[in-house]
């Protein structure tokens, strides 16, 4: 049904014969099983989107080879693409995937051995739910005035106290990859990254979160929850950066989401625009529609530009890709905003209609423009990195 929706986008020179077999295996995958797989109950319908995409093999793109995954260290461009091609047909399976990843980014990049092979098999496998655990009430955007505390307990044990909130896959996750400050310095650098099993004592789900495109989404408390040491991720103090690190992998594939629900609306677009009659006519026949479906066309071409933008830098090897995975999440999201935004306006009074397309869109983006740093965290770091650049040029 959505054949074509990537446009010529596998021809571009960021991809090479692995990707475009990838996506299309994947998007025949999708349009065949999505369909099929239940919606009512949001926890039902997320496990079984990860036991899906598990058993297909498509869970492979989110761990590294040595554990069951498809290339040697995760490949941002099959991520970006893979978000991109299930977000254009199914927001919750999007979500079901990139949480996978998200949850489990610190331990491919930071965790010990041990710990890898504990846990990423099963996420591949589609068996083990995970977590990515940041976020509080009064920490979001400013990840260094966390309060949540890890302290140690004995020599062993570490135990960790505070609350966590909008945690995706709150309550159906095998385990959550917590951040808190571990107090070896003030700031950033007083901040360690732990491996949590759901179900240890004193990690109690303290509230659900209903949002307005339902997805497993909770707060957590953590009460004298007691870890072994082992399952520190990283170096004590590393926390921080090992966060940031996975988000740079991470926030460019946000935007590939964006990108992805962007697609489809003005797919849905174009298609009601040729459909619709009026004035004698076809709404595309209007100059007005034909300029909003311009205005979109650009918008989803600049989007991709930049998401495989960075997705391709940082495949490419460089050690940090901050603000390319920045300015691909701020301009995807803002742009998928208003391209979803125009779709439900050609739809007219159908595009706020419960069960249509564009409608379910509209609800689905909103989200993506505030996690995993908001539009406006993104702005800083874009404009930090320019002027730190500028900064180092005047001093060389
Ligand atoms: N990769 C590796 N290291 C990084 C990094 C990255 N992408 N970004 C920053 N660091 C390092 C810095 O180099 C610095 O190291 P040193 O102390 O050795 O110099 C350290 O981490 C602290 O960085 P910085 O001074 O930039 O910290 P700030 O507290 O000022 O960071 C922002 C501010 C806004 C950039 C950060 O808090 C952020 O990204 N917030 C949004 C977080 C987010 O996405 N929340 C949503 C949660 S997921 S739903």
């Amino acid at each position: 049904m959505l054949d074509g929706i990537l446009g010529d986008t596998l021809d571009w020179p960021f991809f090479e014969p692995r990707h475009r077999h990838f996506a299309q295996t994947l998007a025949d995958w999708a349009d065949a099983t999505l369909p099929g797989l239940p919606h009512e109950d949001v926890d039902a319908a997320c496990r079984a989107r990860v036991t899906a995409l598990g058993e297909g093999g498509f869970l492979r793109a989110v761990v590294p080879e040595a554990y069951g995954g498809l290339a040697p260290a995760l490949d941002v461009r099959t991520l970006c693409l893979a978000r991109e091609i299930l977000a254009a047909r199914d927001g919750l399976a999007d979500f079901a995937f990139a949480m996978q990843g998200l949850g489990t980014g610190a331990i491919s990049l930071a965790g010990s051995e041990a710990m890898k092979a504990k846990i990423l098999p099963g996420i591949c496998e589609g068996t083990r739910i995970a977590a990515f655990a940041l976020s509080e009430k009064e920490a979001g955007s400013d990840v260094a005035a966390m309060a949540t505390t890890a302290v140690a307990d004995g020599n062993a044990h570490i135990r960790i106290d505070g609350e966590k909130s909008w945690i995706s896959n709150g309550g159906i996750a095998d385990h959550y990859v917590v951040f808190a400050r571990s107090g070896e310095a003030p700031g950033a650098r007083g901040l360690s990254a732990y491996l949590v099993e759901a179900g240890t004592p004193g990690l109690e789900i303290s509230e659900r979160i209903d949002v307005i495109a339902p997805h497993p989404l909770a707060t957590l408390r953590f009460d004298g929850c007691r870890i072994p040491v082992e399952n520190r991720i990283g170096a004590p103090g590393e926390g921080f950066k090992v966060a940031m690190a996975t988000l740079d992998i991470f926030r460019a594939t946000v935007g590939a989401a964006a990108l992805g629900f962007a697609r489809r609306a003005l797919h849905e677009s174009i298609a009601h625009a040729s459909r619709r009659k009026l004035f004698g006519g076809t709404l595309g026949d209007l100059q007005l529609s034909q300029a909003a479906i311009a205005d979109s066309a650009a918008e989803v071409d600049a989007a991709a530009l930049l998401v495989y933008r960075a997705a391709w830098t940082k495949d490419r090897g460089a050690a940090r890709v901050t603000r390319e995975a920045a300015l691909a999440k701020m301009v995807a999201t803002e742009n998928a905003q208003r391209v979803i935004d125009r779709a439900v306006q050609i739809h007219g009074g159908l595009g706020v209609t419960r069960g249509v397309k564009v409608e379910e869109l509209y609800r689905e983006i909103r989200a993506l423009r505030i996690y995993e740093g908001a539009t406006e965290v993104q702005k800083i770091v874009i404009a930090r990195d320019l002027l730190k650049a500028q900064a180092g040029r005047a001093g060389a």
